[in-house]
């Protein structure tokens, strides 16, 4: 039909012009990071044979028959020399599932594949999954770990929200075809923002974990912690050590969270991570950066003051606002580091920058003297060593 014939091509223009445009580095960046001009993945970079029947005769009036709502909080690896991301991929039914979109350079072009992951499920089937970090094990697998929720057994008929959230883990030698593990198991009742630590630690596996008493509060529990497992087949966290901390009047205020793996540096293993705190206006999420000592993964070595990246702009507004998320970026051999985070989630942006400029600013921004007596005293001793140079 006429109708037909008209929409597919206006979608297929839009689509491809969506996914070949250009996304220009934004101009007078912090020096620490830059923004680019456009997110590298949003809904609409769906393929549209994941959301349209194309077929005229079923479909005449090209409709749309299975909605796209968001792309967001995404995995990442440098795979085969192309800059490969895992999207959480959000429907019009909520329900999330996992996506491989790829990109030439990092910060533009990219392009999903064919179909989305098919992920298998435990004896025990995920009502949502979300939230991949991706990590290329020194074992030879590349592993993802992320969010199942499932409804809690425990509540009643009248409360349909209560969840219980687990670490889920799968493993995949070409991120097509993945192996689901058994979900890991830790001593705290729900566990989000699990992330496998790349290399073995005293024989063992190496988690990263973030446990809580509720499914939204962290309770008395909270913070990063960190602990070991014999085995990735049956993971199973004993022992949890609080690495990072919640802390009163601080960007992790309420919660926090480990974003990808950390890099490994000559100086010590470099952490992405986001910190919680609640407002008026709701919880905002921003990114933060710490490092850990190479030998003791538990010590932090250092921690700059507050957010490393906050949401900004249009970055503020979505289906969570005031919300920054990230668990991917990619070190490349030449220092240059792609920081794939999510705004208010909705959409993935890329930040860039390089080893060099994460370490200066990680070791020589001040830490946080958690009162403002002690951030006006480091005011005061910046502009003190700036007299010299105002002239
Ligand atoms: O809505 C903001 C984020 O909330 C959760 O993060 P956390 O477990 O730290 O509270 C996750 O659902 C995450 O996906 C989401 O971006």
């Amino acid at each position: 039909s006429p109708v037909f014939n008209r929409r597919l091509q206006q979608l297929q223009a839009h689509h491809d012009q969506l996914v070949h445009r250009a996304n220009p580095r934004e101009e007078a960046g912090n020096g620490i990071f830059d923004r680019y001009a456009h997110p590298v993945l949003t809904a609409a970079h769906a393929p549209l044979a994941w959301k349209y029947d194309l077929n005229p005769a079923t479909n005449p009036f090209l409709m749309e028959r299975i909605g796209v709502n968001a792309t967001l909080n995404a995995g990442a690896l440098k795979w085969h020399d192309k800059y490969v991301v895992v999207a959480r991929v959000e429907g019009n039914d909520r329900k999330s599932y996992f996506a491989v979109a790829e990109s030439p350079n990092g910060v533009d072009n990219f392009q999903f594949w064919d179909r989305p992951i098919t992920m298998p499920e435990t004896a025990e089937p995920d009502t949502n999954v979300y939230d991949m970090r991706l990590v290329a094990h020194e074992d030879g697998w590349v592993y993802g770990l992320f969010c199942t929720e499932r409804r809690d057994p425990a509540a009643s008929d009248a409360d349909q929200s209560a969840a219980l959230a687990k670490c889920g883990i799968a493993r995949t030698k070409d991120l097509v075809a993945w192996e689901r593990l058994a979900d890991l198991t830790t001593n705290s009742a729900q566990q989000r923002n699990v992330v496998l630590h790349p290399e073995f630690v005293d024989g063992q596996y190496a988690f990263y974990t973030r446990p809580q008493d509720g499914f939204i509060e962290a309770g008395s529990g909270g913070g990063i912690g960190f602990g070991l497992s014999p085995s990735i087949e049956n993971a199973t966290v004993m022992q949890e050590v609080i690495v990072d901390k919640k802390q009163y009047h601080t960007i992790s205020e309420l919660k926090n969270g480990l974003g990808p793996a950390p890099i490994k540096t000559e100086q010590g293993w470099l952490h992405l991570a986001h910190g919680v705190r609640n407002t008026a206006a709701g919880l905002r999420y921003v990114l933060y950066v710490f490092m850990t000592d190479l030998h003791d993964l538990t010590k932090i070595t250092h921690k700059p003051a507050g957010y490393f990246l906050a949401p900004e702009g249009d970055e503020r507004v979505g289906d969570v606002s005031n919300v920054a998320f990230g668990n991917g970026w990619i070190a490349e051999p030449d220092g240059r580091v792609f920081i794939y985070y999510a705004s208010s989630d909705t959409r993935l942006h890329v930040a860039t920058t390089t080893l060099a400029q994460l370490l200066d600013y990680v070791v020589n921004t001040p830490e946080d003297g958690l009162r403002s007596a002690t951030s006006v005293q480091a005011i005061n001793a910046l502009v003190d060593r700036n007299e010299t140079f105002l002239g």
